[in-house]
């Protein structure tokens, strides 16, 4: 089943100079690059990306993160790309991550508000095209 899913490498993974390692593992795993663009969030575009979180005690340190500098937006295609990506990324904390994954070997736990881990995955086919057309509305 060839899906197509939103990457983000955010703000923390750009500083740090990782974009190219998270497009790395991403391609060395054999899916395909559709779309990449180095943007700056607005609030609006956050709100929407995140309207799950909304009204969560991480939802606001999170949005201030994400504006904190350009990330770098992505659209992988292959097959099952979205659980596939979601295997690459690892666990949401950093520290739980497993070893092999984007964020358990690259993340760290800072003891932050938020979880600064590097990347984004859509989870599920309806967000990722919820999340695609948000981040690339002319896909
Ligand atoms: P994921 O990014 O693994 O899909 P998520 O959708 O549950 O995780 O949450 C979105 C982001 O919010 C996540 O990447 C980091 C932050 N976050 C989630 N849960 C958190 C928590 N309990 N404490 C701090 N930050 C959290
Ligand atoms: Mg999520």
């Amino acid at each position: 089943m060839t899906q197509r899913t939103l990457v983000l490498v955010k703000p923390d993974g750009v500083r740090r100079g990782l974009t190219g390692e998270v497009i790395r593992r991403v391609e060395a795993k054999g899916y395909s690059l559709v779309s990449l663009e180095l943007r700056t969030a607005t609030r609006e575009l956050l709100a929407a990306h995140y309207a799950e979180h909304e009204g969560k005690p991480f939802y606001e340190p999170l949005v201030e993160f994400m504006l904190s500098g350009p990330v770098v937006a992505m659209v992988f295609e292959g097959e099952r790309v979205i659980e596939g990506f979601r295997s690459l990324a690892g666990a949401t904390d950093p520290t739980a991550a497993a070893p092999g994954t984007i964020r358990g070997d690259l993340g760290r736990d800072w003891g932050l508000a938020v979880q600064q881990n590097l990347v984004h995955g859509s989870d599920a086919p309806e967000s990722a095209e919820r999340e695609i057309g948000i981040w690339f509305p002319s896909l």
